[in-house]
């Protein structure tokens, strides 16, 4: 197949790649539908994946990973810099030589008897001042098809880098799967990243978490741009008007409901929508016009968690991933060949296969194992397409993004955090983004689990040092004229016997609600230690059933023993993370630890 660029710097990359991992061929991935559907069928042939019920499913289809591939490995990926500092603490760093040195021999060969397809793909909208390009060569047609869908792919990506070596490279080689031998690798001074012996979308999406979030968060520090770990929606009042939302929160902590969610009943009466920009990654950049923080979302689909995704979770997932949709290691219906996870519906398929391509019905199913016993993958996933899902913003594809009112942070926390509070000023919502933090929860028993910090829900994503990016978030306020507020949730507050007090889901649009009326000005707050709590009376709780004002002044409620027994945590964690903890964070810890008394 004919080279689809003279980009002088692309072809003679893949010349040393191919000659490295010598593959048989090399296809290049044109975007069209026509080679898409070829690699379909190919991968068809091959049990690589499945195509399933056309009638119920259009598009779609399922694909099983390796039994020991099957989420995103943090023990192997790896920061490569010159210095290790600029790694920092939180990172596993490895000098960038020695890194090649391993991982050429691990890639050397590896493709023979296969083919290298080239992927030129785009993160943001092709051409616009967001935008940023990449090649991904890889000799998965599983990771050909997710790329499709998750980033922009095509010529037109070549005609816009045209001959410029501004790209990022990406090197994926599946080799033999070998969990002792995947590595996961970034090299943010030469813009390359290397994935080998996995196949699992984390890992190898490389356009995905390798890209927009660790490369890009060190491009943006160096380019005076943000890329951070957050959804964005938007939300449409009455009378017509929208506001934007940007929000970092841990895996798990439900980002993708939140992004889509639906309004409850009484505010959708009233004629509140949501719509969604993107359920993962934000790039932000100042906009030189009005002096505010706008907001893109570099991805073109949606690589959702399955289990837990339903008609009442959240409808608009569920409609997306009808269509042009790949699921990987969810349960296979044999008998109407759809699919089926934990959390779908009380209907689980009686012929059936597992994750793991065995036959399994319900009754292997034990709630106390799911980890051995669920039929889906517990980190089983949806890769489908924005454009198919029912709130997806009318700004998605804009060029200039969408400006942001609010940034929210958030975590699990079953007493610390109360429901919803407002930072000061950007330096202490900065403050406040660095000692993020979720727990597990062990709900039954009302325990409170093990307390995980995550800073601005990147800590497995930031492409260098910690402690500078924290400087860089510092640093971003002051070129920000008119910068959005910065708050913090917390939808997972228990009560003595360990229950979520607040319902979450649809509802969490009231606590939305109040963060765009503070950034208008349009309503009080009561000043506390940790920041500004709304009175109670101002969380709407029409149509709520069960909660009444005393339990929304319970949610809002600071537990200063608790926050108290959180600084020592978070000291230890500054300590981590090191000499590169900006002084100004410090001092922001001192003052709340005096503010606490
Ligand atoms: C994800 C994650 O898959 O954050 O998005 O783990
Ligand atoms: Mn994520």
């Amino acid at each position: 197949m004919a080279n689809l660029t003279n980009n002088k710097f692309v072809l003679s990359w893949i010349d040393e790649m191919a000659a490295m991992t010598q593959p048989d061929k090399i296809v290049w991935i044109d975007g069209s539908e026509e080679q898409a559907e070829a690699l379909r069928a190919e991968a068809c042939s091959t049990g690589e994946i499945i195509k399933l019920n056309q009638e119920l499913l259009p598009n779609c289809y399922l694909h099983r990973t390796a039994i020991n591939d099957v989420a995103r490995v943090e023990d192997r990926t790896f920061i490569c810099t010159t210095k290790k500092e600029d790694a920092g603490n939180i990172n596993n760093w490895m000098a960038p030589a020695e890194m090649k040195e391993k991982l050429f021999k691990l890639y050397r060969g590896s493709m023979k008897g296969r083919t290298m397809y080239v992927i030129p793909y785009s993160m943001g909208v092709v051409g616009s001042d967001f935008a940023k390009y990449g090649i991904e060569l890889t000799d998965s047609i599983y990771v050909v098809l997710n790329m499709l869908i998750m980033t922009r792919v095509g010529t037109n990506v070549l005609e816009a880098l045209g001959d410029s070596a501004d790209y990022i490279k990406g090197l994926h080689a599946r080799a033999d799967i070998d969990a002792e031998n995947r590595y996961i690798t970034h090299f943010p001074e030469t813009n390359e990243i290397m994935s080998v012996n996995s196949g699992y979308g984390g890992n190898v999406l490389l356009g995905k978490k390798c890209f927009a979030l660790r490369i890009a968060s060190y491009l943006g520090r160096k380019e005076g741009w943000m890329a951070e770990h957050m959804l964005i929606l938007g939300v449409k009042y009455p009378n017509g008007e929208k506001k934007y939302i940007t929000a970092a929160f841990p895996s798990a902590c439900g980002k993708t409901n939140l992004a889509m969610l639906i309004p409850p009943k009484a505010l959708k009466a009233e004629g509140y929508e949501v719509e969604c920009v993107g359920d993962d990654i934000a790039w932000l950049r100042v906009n030189k016009e009005d002096g505010k923080l706008y907001a893109v979302n570099p991805e073109n689909g949606f690589f959702g968690v399955a289990p837990g995704t339903n008609e009442k979770s959240n409808p608009n997932a569920l409609h997306t991933c009808l269509r042009d949709t790949i699921f990987t290691n969810v349960v296979h219906d044999l008998d109407n060949n759809t699919v089926w996870w934990e959390g779908l519906n009380d209907n689980p398929p009686a012929n059936a296969i597992d994750w793991r391509g065995n036959p399994w019905d319900i009754s292997k199913y034990d709630k106390a194992n799911k980890a051995a016993t669920a039929g889906a993958h517990p980190n089983s996933r949806f890769t489908a397409l924005a454009a198919n899902c029912p709130c997806i913003s009318p700004e998605f594809n804009s060029l200039k993004g969408v400006p942001v009112s609010a940034i929210v942070f958030g975590g699990r926390r079953a007493k610390t955090a109360p429901l919803v509070y407002q930072s000061f000023n950007w330096q202490h919502g900065s403050f406040v983004g660095s000692i993020m933090a979720s727990e597990t929860t062990a709900a039954a028993a009302g325990a409170v689990g093990v307390v995980r910090r995550d800073p601005m829900a990147m800590r497995p994503f930031v492409g260098y040092n910690m402690g500078d990016y924290w400087q860089h978030w510092l640093d971003m306020g002051k070129k920000i004229p008119n910068a959005p507020k910065i708050f913090h949730v917390n939808w997972f507050r228990t009560d003595d016997e360990g229950h979520f007090i607040w319902p979450g889901f649809g509802d969490n649009l009231r606590v939305l609600l109040w963060i765009l009326a503070r950034c208008e000005d349009k309503v009080d707050a009561v000043e506390t230690a940790i920041g500004y709590v709304p009175k109670a009376e101002d969380i709407n709780i029409e149509g709520l059933e069960d909660i009444t004002i005393d339990t929304i002044r319970d949610l809002l409620s600071v537990d200063v023993a608790s926050w108290k027994a959180d600084i020592e945590n978070i000291k230890a964690f500054y300590a981590q993370v090191g000499e590169a903890v900006p002084a100004t964070m410090y001092e922001e810890l001192a003052a709340l630890e005096a503010r606490l008394g």
